[in-house]
């Protein structure tokens, strides 16, 4: 079978919730991907962050055989030898008391949501069912209907209703005042990315995220910061939030804690907080099994020996700077933070990622007129020349 063979079968008997470019990938290895007639492609989508650590990571993949082969799956109504080891390095590498694992990114973020809630009812006093969570517009937190409730952008919420908008206030995403004004006696939590990556990696001004921090801590609410596409190194910090010095009281982790390899999520908190889920309170059937324990212990093993935080802060200002070099005029601007870069074009950027597919550099647009690259971490500085060249070509030739 080749490729449009494959993308027969898929658009005859599968579902129509993507539009995704037309290469059927076969393998991959590190930053390469390689369809099903053996063309390579460098892949600047990295799975939206997931992949940070390269596709198919040797070592990964050696503790996800050798996990496979002794026990996968027991349920949390037993315990097992990986879930304490994920724990443990959880702690040791963030400095949170204590996790909770999922599976999704969604569901993290829906654990860190009902966490704030009964903190809410049961730390803090606020009416039963009564509880506010701030939002931001522009917000990506996942596709569950509680969570595409507080979306604003229509693409995510229109046609899935009913929602409970009313618990969740919003406020214009980097406008602190605006943030204050959306806090009443019912508030508590603010849950905000540290840099929205669906938006097209669009950075808060300097001083919004240590503002956000100050705030809750004067009115005695959460600060939870969504860390699943931007935390594990993508931008150039372990986490995004170093940027500004602050510490949230809740902190949601996923994509890149898979090693590309298994879905795992967690949230991070202290004592005080995660201590309210008590016992078969919250959970779910794959939530910290021994598999997903393993990868998530060596995914994280793989981002510090590796020094991939490192590497992305490093080669992601190289990279930019090359992108802002460009004499292209339809570049209105380079946002970029690590190896996590928006190119903001000033018309739709589709036809720029067809032609980079062409020219073998797989890439992503969002909202239209941006083009996302957010590689591998392990992706090396000749194969970030290599890229350049092409995106040269294809932004001053098209
Ligand atoms: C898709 C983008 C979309 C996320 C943040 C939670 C989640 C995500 C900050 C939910 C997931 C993924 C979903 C994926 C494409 C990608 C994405 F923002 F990265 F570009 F959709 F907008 N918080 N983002 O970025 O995690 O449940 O997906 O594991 O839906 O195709 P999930």
């Amino acid at each position: 079978m080749n490729s449009q063979d494959y993308i027969a079968l898929e658009e005859q008997y599968g579902a129509h919730n993507y539009h995704p470019l037309d290469v059927v990938v076969h393998s991959a290895e590190g930053a390469w991907v390689t369809d099903v007639e053996g063309k390579k492609y460098l892949d600047c989508l990295a799975a939206y962050s997931a992949v940070n650590q390269g596709h198919c990571h040797p070592r990964i993949y050696d503790v996800f055989v050798e996990q496979a082969k002794n026990v996968t799956l027991t349920s949390r109504a037993f315990r097992n030898d990986r879930l304490p080891l994920l724990y443990k390095k959880l702690h040791e590498m963030t400095g949170y008391d204590m996790s909770l694992p999922m599976n999704s990114g969604a569901e993290a973020v829906e654990t860190a949501i009902k966490t704030a809630r009964r903190w809410a009812y049961d730390v803090k006093g606020i009416p039963a069912d009564k509880a506010e969570i701030v939002v931001a517009s522009g917000n990506f937190h996942g596709r569950t209907t509680t969570i595409v409730g507080f979306s604003d952008d229509p693409s995510s919420f229109k046609g899935f209703g009913p929602y409970c908008t009313e618990a969740f206030p919003m406020h214009e995403y980097g406008n602190i005042e605006d943030l204050k004004a959306k806090i009443t006696p019912n508030t508590c939590a603010v849950m905000i990315e540290p840099i929205q990556g669906e938006g097209g990696i669009v950075i808060p001004p300097d001083g919004y995220l240590k503002a956000v921090a100050e705030l809750c801590k004067e009115k005695g609410i959460l600060f939870i910061c969504d860390e699943i596409q931007a935390g594990l190194g993508r931008s150039g910090k372990l986490f995004a939030h170093y940027y500004e010095g602050v510490r949230p009281d809740i902190v949601i982790i996923g994509k890149a804690l898979s090693g590309g390899y298994y879905p795992v999520s967690a949230i991070l908190a202290d004592k005080d907080i995660l201590g309210v889920i008590k016992p078969g309170e919250h959970g779910s059937t794959f939530g910290g099994n021994p598999l997903a324990a393993a990868v998530a212990v060596r995914s994280l093993e793989v981002i510090e020996e590796e020094n991939l935080v490192e590497r992305s802060a490093e080669l992601g200002a190289y990279f930019a700077e090359r992108l802002r070099a460009i004499p292209s005029q339809h570049i209105v601007k380079v946002r970029a933070r690590g190896l996590w870069i928006g190119l903001v074009l000033d018309t739709k950027a589709r036809p720029y990622c067809e032609a980079l597919k062409e020219e073998g550099l797989l890439c992503k647009e969002t909202h239209e007129n941006i083009i996302r690259f957010a590689p591998p971490l392990v992706i090396t500085k000749e194969e970030i020349d290599w890229a350049l060249e092409r995106i040269e070509k294809v932004l001053t030739t098209i």
